[in-house]
């Protein structure tokens, strides 16, 4: 198989595992976690990021024949090609002690360049998606997402689908909600005095979701100072096609191969953090 599978075909798949992953989370939450810590006491997996994992890898791996990268386990000899990225559950502390705010992202990785990004926020019943050059859409009533069989992805009656505006060019910083956790905050003193002039800070929980609430508008900015491929190369195609710039936190090219820093963020918003940010310590 298949270099030859369409892009529309390849994000129909994709939205349609996307969907039964998001079902499995949702069921997944009535039974036994069996939470497990990894490298430390807050990093968590639950067997439902193993089972999501394993159900999505065995899928892509029969439909498309493409390799599947996954943060619970699934590895790939090399970026070249094209090449599936998954994290079953973003946000997996969310999973466990608040129920919400956890996204399943599926990106698909075409020599090492996000060409398709899937994103669900699961509890809100949110279906994100993009592919590289054909804008972003968001399904906003996905009420029973064991419905995936039904359909097409935007074909289904009663399922609306959304064309994501492009985020304002002209919101600065000091308009703007920014999104950034208390790793960088103490890592990073001219973010707080950033912070202090802005609308003010939030944190969500799934870098992922974050991603999308600065492509979706509602916040202007992310700050986060390591995601892994997985943490964003779905929400990455999303925010590029909502006109959001992303960079590393010192203004160069974000590789989405490569753990590392993260700004993401409406394109005047963007450019005055970055002149904000470039002199402090972590650079
Ligand atoms: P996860 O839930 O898939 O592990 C929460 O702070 C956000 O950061 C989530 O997107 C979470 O993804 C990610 N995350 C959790 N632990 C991390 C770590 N040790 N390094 C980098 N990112 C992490
Ligand atoms: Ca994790
Ligand atoms: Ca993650
Ligand atoms: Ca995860």
């Amino acid at each position: 198989m298949s270099e030859q599978l369409d892009t529309q075909v390849l994000l129909a798949i994709a939205e349609q595992v996307v969907r039964r992953a998001s079902a499995m989370a949702l069921a997944g939450q009535q039974r036994d976690l069996q939470v497990q810590t990894k490298a430390n006491r807050n990093d968590l997996v639950t067997r439902v990021d193993k089972d999501i994992e394993e159900f999505v890898a065995a899928e892509l791996t029969s439909r498309t024949g493409y390799p599947v990268l996954g943060e619970e386990g699934h590895g790939v000899d090399s970026f070249a090609g094209r090449v599936w990225v998954v994290d079953p559950i973003d946000g997996t502390m969310n999973y466990v002690e608040t129920r919400r705010d956890y996204a399943v992202s599926l990106a698909l990785v075409s020599d090492g360049q996000p060409l398709i990004g899937v994103v669900a926020d699961v509890v809100a019943g949110r279906l994100y998606s993009a592919v590289r050059g054909h804008g972003a859409t968001c399904h906003p009533d996905e009420h029973d997402w064991t419905r995936s069989d039904v359909g097409g992805p935007a074909t289904e009656p009663g399922r609306s689908t959304e064309e994501l505006a492009q985020v304002p060019s002209d919101k600065g910083f000091r308009d703007s909600i920014i999104i950034t956790d208390l790793k960088e905050i103490r890592a990073m003193p001219r973010l707080v005095a950033a912070l202090v002039e802005s609308r003010g800070h939030r944190r969500y929980g799934s870098a992922a979701l974050e991603c999308i609430e600065v492509a979706s508008g509602r916040a202007g900015a992310f700050v986060h100072l390591w995601v892994s491929p997985w943490d964003i190369a779905a929400a990455m195609v999303i925010c590029a096609e909502a006109g959001v710039t992303v960079t590393r936190l010192d203004g160069t090219p974000l590789d989405v191969r490569h753990k590392g820093s993260i700004l993401a963020g409406a394109p005047r918003a963007h450019a005055e953090l970055l002149a904000r940010l470039v002199s402090d310590p972590t650079h």
